[in-house]
């Protein structure tokens, strides 16, 4: 991981307010528990300051900021047309960066006034926050669809320290050639004082790309100066509220699953997208199915898949090849008494989940390309220690990295996928308790709050921007 810890909570405190941007933001007063929002919302109550997010789509945007809820911090919208969430959200980023930095070149849909409206919006952003920062707020911005914010602020003028957290894999170099903004990307990437992704692996791909840029040099420290500023390019691998999931999986009720007396229970939990690698998942299962000693207990594989993004083409594609998969499964499988396979398409309940994940015997975490993955991290959090279950985990997992201890698979090879489930199922307890008791200790000390408070620490650290312009006069 990054240098920074919470060892350095106190002294490196930031002083400023925390000002933070993310494309989603709670609208309403209650913030929902656990993940991304739920982080943040911790930590502006710990800092203050003030949220920015995008507002409903209208049909006209102004550039001011509007005031939403009250509480301990402050949150605004920025305003977004009805156009401009097509071409900047659905199009620039969910179909463009995100199929990209998801190593699926083959599904970008480039439209340059996609692009144009990207530029927009993450201009009228930085614009808001040039007009309401003081001298020593922290700027955080998050995930990919503000990527230029950071570099429109410093031509405003704007020495704030300034932070991005990538939440998805930066693509290599030579995949990033398939994007027509491929020679603006290391100037994105060096505005900002800490460019934070999930991985070490990713961190090597952003060398990678900023490493064909003459204009960018490595320093023996491993920062970066780009025209006179100096950067950093780190790892913090987010976590989750894991007392609070543990705790919510125990006290969870279980719906009713109608499964044959003591029958095992495996699961996934993802939402329906391609990077997710759902349909080899399908099949793994299916060929697991094939081949299984029939005298064995018949397991059940409940995926939870709510729809996501419904409004991208890529999307629709993959719901309907998960559909016909499904039914060929469990058309070949089930028996009178027995569906194989149950794939729900809806959003389920938080603490169903939570109580699922304690029941399930093995979860399938396999994404083809993922940044993280706190399901994986859920599932461990919420299991019992003394009779737990067994996390299968693709290698492509950004939690592969702190996970070694889980059954690591290859997606794409269904044999070999198939051939880990039935070592899940059959994996002695002794195996499960040493397996598990390593993944705990990681889930429980790499937190949600140990990743804010790593990240802003280190981004209180920064040397001033400001500083970096005298120095280079
Ligand atoms: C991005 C990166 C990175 C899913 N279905 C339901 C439901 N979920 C919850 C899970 C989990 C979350 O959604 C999904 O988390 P992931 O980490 O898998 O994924 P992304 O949304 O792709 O997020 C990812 C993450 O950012 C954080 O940095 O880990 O790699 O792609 O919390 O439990 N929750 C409920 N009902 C559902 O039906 N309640």
């Amino acid at each position: 991981m990054a240098d920074g810890g919470s060892s350095e909570r106190e002294e490196d405190s930031p002083r400023g307010r925390l000002i933070v941007v993310s494309n989603r933001i709670p609208k309403g007063n209650d913030v929902p528990a656990g993940g991304l929002v739920h982080a943040i919302d911790d930590a502006l109550r710990r800092t203050g300051g003030l949220w920015i997010g995008a507002g409903e789509p209208t049909d006209e945007a102004g550039s001011e900021l509007t005031k939403i809820g009250d509480g301990a911090y402050e949150r605004h919208t920025f305003a977004i047309t009805h156009e401009e969430h097509d071409r900047y959200y659905l199009g620039y980023s969910n179909a463009v960066l995100w199929p990209l930095f998801h190593h699926r070149s083959d599904l970008l849909r480039i439209y340059e006034r996609d692009f144009e409206a990207y530029v927009q919006v993450n201009r009228r952003v930085a614009r808001a926050i040039a007009r309401i920062a003081e001298p020593d707020d922290l700027i955080w911005i998050q995930d990919y669809h503000f990527l230029m914010v950071a570099h429109e602020l410093r031509a405003l003028g704007v020495a704030n320290r300034v932070g991005l957290f990538l939440h998805i894999p930066f693509p290599t170099a030579s995949e990033v050639m398939a994007l027509p903004q491929v020679a603006m990307l290391p100037a994105w990437v060096a505005a900002h004082d800490v460019f934070g992704v999930q991985t070490r692996r990713d961190v090597g791909s952003v060398r990678e790309v900023l490493r064909e840029d003459p204009k960018c040099q490595i320093l023996n420290d491993g920062t970066w100066v780009r025209e006179g500023r100096v950067f950093s390019v780190l790892a913090f691998p987010i976590g989750i509220d894991a007392e609070s999931f543990a705790r919510d999986a125990q006290n969870a009720s279980l719906p009713r699953l109608t499964l044959q007396g003591n029958a095992p229970l495996l699961l996934g939990v993802d939402r329906l997208d391609y990077s997710k690698g759902l349909v080899d998942r399908f099949e793994a299962f299916g060929q697991y199915l094939e081949h299984r000693d029939p005298d064995s207990p018949k397991p059940t594989f409940l995926q939870i898949a709510p729809t996501s993004r419904g409004d991208v083409d890529a999307y629709r594609d993959i719901r309907e090849k998960l559909d016909q998969t499904a039914g060929a499964i469990n058309g070949r499988h089930s028996e009178l008494d027995w569906t194989p396979l149950r794939y729900v398409n809806r959003h389920v309940d938080r603490t169903v989940i939570a109580g699922l994940y304690r029941r399930a015997d093995v979860c399938l975490v396999t994404p083809l390309a993922d940044g993280m993955n706190l399901v994986a991290k859920e599932f461990v959090a919420a299991q019992d220690h003394e009779d737990p279950g067994v996390l299968v985990l693709s290698h492509f997992a950004g939690a592969a990295e702190q996970f070694q201890q889980a059954l690591m698979v290859n997606p794409f090879d269904h044999h070999a996928f198939a051939l880990a489930i039935d070592r899940a199922l059959r994996m002695p307890l002794e195996e499960r308790r040493e397996r598990h008791a390593a993944l705990r200790e990681n889930v429980f000390t790499e937190t949600i709050g140990w990743w804010t408070d790593a990240f802003l620490a280190r981004l209180a650290r920064a040397p001033r921007a400001l500083d970096q312009i005298m120095r280079s006069i």
